[in-house]
């Protein structure tokens, strides 16, 4: 039947076209943005859907924490020697178990295994590795202040090395996508793929991760510096008179402290109303308490994506090459206006080298 020029055929109206203004998924913001990564397929997205179903179920158990049995102490402690929550073997079986039914996937690495996870290692399928931390913060939970997921995925190595090492220890500038979850007052996703970050709050009435934050940007300068001063006294003398620096007025404005003691919280509020968070070197850790593959990188992958910067108090944490899988470093991360300052105390690479 052919069109009347007065438009469309009368026994049937135009399609509908989606209007970008209303709810789109983090699935289909991910289908849209994976076109971007060389050789990604479908398989890229597939595979993030393992990590927004798993940090879902997760989800549902932390708003739930105190009505069942997951508050408290699972009675062991972990690869890091710390004492393991029962939501912390929760959250951490629940990204093992979705991410082994994504067959890109070649190795997972957890913050709560000693050593990474074979999962399709061998198969032609496996493409990438994915690190995280399923639940940072854990001790917090007790308490019902936020926690959160952390992930970095990374491609398997170009050279077909089928080490685990080759496919792990990679530094975070290579990373394909990198994100948290955070359990707050709201549960929101913010990950990026190379290509700016973008925040996803999840919608409980239809259970989906909902674009409420795109092309999130870092203020170039805020009002918050974040530490824990508790530990100032051993703090390396840079970093001291930096923040004193900071609270005497030196960055132009009066900054007020701010620190949750969840990292992935502590940085999403640097990463939406800018400011600087630092962890630094202390006596109990003298190379930093962060660890490297699942903390710091995604974290200063996001930060470099939304205009702000990384360092381990000496170089860009993205160019830190990882000896192993749960190395620790310090951290710094912030705003241009912060970590130009701060690179001026700790003698750091100018920001004008920056590329
Ligand atoms: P402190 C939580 O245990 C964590 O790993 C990070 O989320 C957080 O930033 C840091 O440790 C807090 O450590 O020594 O200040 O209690």
């Amino acid at each position: 039947m052919t069109a009347s020029p007065a438009g469309p055929p009368a026994d049937f109206d135009p399609p509908r076209r989606p209007d970008p203004a209303t709810l789109l998924t983090v699935q289909q913001h991910i289908l849209r943005e994976q076109d971007r990564l060389p050789g990604a397929g479908g398989e890229f997205a597939w595979l993030m859907s393992g990590i927004t179903l798993a940090t879902k179920m997760i989800a549902a158990r932390v708003r739930r924490a105190g009505l069942t049995d997951l508050l408290g102490a699972a009675g062991n402690t972990n690869v890091q020697g710390e004492e393991q929550q029962k939501l912390d073997v929760y959250a951490n079986d629940a990204l093992l178990h979705a991410l082994s039914w994504r067959d890109s996937v070649g190795f997972v690495a957890s913050e709560e295994n000693e050593r990474p996870v074979a999962v399709h290692h061998g198969s032609p399928a496996a493409k990438y590795a994915v690190v995280f931390d399923p639940l940072d913060g854990s001790s917090n939970i007790d308490v019902n202040v936020s926690v959160g997921t952390t992930f970095s995925v990374l491609r398997r190595p170009a050279d077909g090395r089928q080490d685990v090492s080759a496919w792990v220890l990679q530094p975070g500038r290579v990373q394909v996508a990198a994100g948290y979850v955070l359990y707050g007052s709201s549960t929101m996703l913010v990950y990026s793929i190379g290509n700016g970050v973008h925040g996803f709050t999840l919608d409980p009435s239809v259970g989906a991760y909902v674009l409420s934050h795109e092309g999130i940007r870092m203020p170039e300068q805020g009002r918050y510096y974040s530490v824990n001063e508790a530990y100032a006294d051993e703090f390396p003398g840079p970093y001291r008179a930096f923040l004193g620096h900071v609270r005497g007025g030196g960055l132009g404005r009066r900054y007020a402290s701010r620190y949750i003691g969840s990292m992935v919280a502590d940085f999403h509020r640097t990463l939406l109303k800018g400011g600087i968070f630092l962890y630094p070197p202390t006596a109990d850790s003298p190379g930093g308490k962060l660890r490297l593959l699942y903390e710091a990188n995604p974290v200063a992958f996001l930060a470099e994506q939304a205009g702000g910067r990384a360092t381990d108090g000496a170089r860009r944490v993205l160019d830190v090459e990882p000896a192993s899988v749960h190395q620790r470093t310090p951290l710094v991360v912030g705003g241009r206006t912060e970590m130009d300052a701060f690179e001026r105390f700790v003698g750091g690479p100018a920001a004008g080298d920056r590329v």
